[in-house]
């Protein structure tokens, strides 16, 4: 009689754990797939030449990516051909203070941020430039994935 009646109790622990897993399933399900994050590329103009560090960076869609200022001017500029294919006007508009097409703000200041979200961008390479130093070499990448 008392062993039957843990079994009991036995069965419906088991069937909430049950229920408890599903719960669980579901909720993830309606979450991003990945948590949103902030990358971070220094734009450095020193004597060791003008750069952006790290030059290429791997991100997900939905993910933000800052530019902080540490010495020299410069900006951030996407090459139109060099963007996934339909993503100009989309990437545009997730850029402020434009000074020209896909053509970010200048900067000098020191510690100067920009930031672009990339959140409903297409997955791809997204090349870019600095306008002042290009002759120089100063260019890098954003890799977004899924
Ligand atoms: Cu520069």
């Amino acid at each position: 009689m008392t062993h039957r009646w843990n079994g009991a109790v036995f069965g419906m622990t088991g069937a909430i754990l049950l229920l408890g897993a599903g719960t669980r399933a579901v909720v993830m399900g309606a979450r991003p797939a990945h948590r949103t994050q902030t990358v971070n590329v220094q734009m450095i103009g020193d004597e060791k030449g003008n750069r952006f560090v790290p030059a290429n960076i791997t991100i997900h869609v939905g993910d933000v990516v800052t530019w902080t200022n540490i010495s020299g001017a410069h900006n951030v500029v996407f090459w139109a051909d060099s963007i996934p294919a339909g993503t100009q006007t989309s990437l545009q508009g997730k850029m402020s203070a434009t000074m020209g097409p896909l053509t970010g703000p200048l900067f000098a200041a020191p510690n100067a941020t920009y930031t672009v979200s990339f959140a409903g961008l297409k997955p791809g390479t997204y090349k870019y430039y600095c306008l002042p130093h290009l002759a120089l070499g100063m260019r890098a990448q954003v890799v977004v994935q899924p």
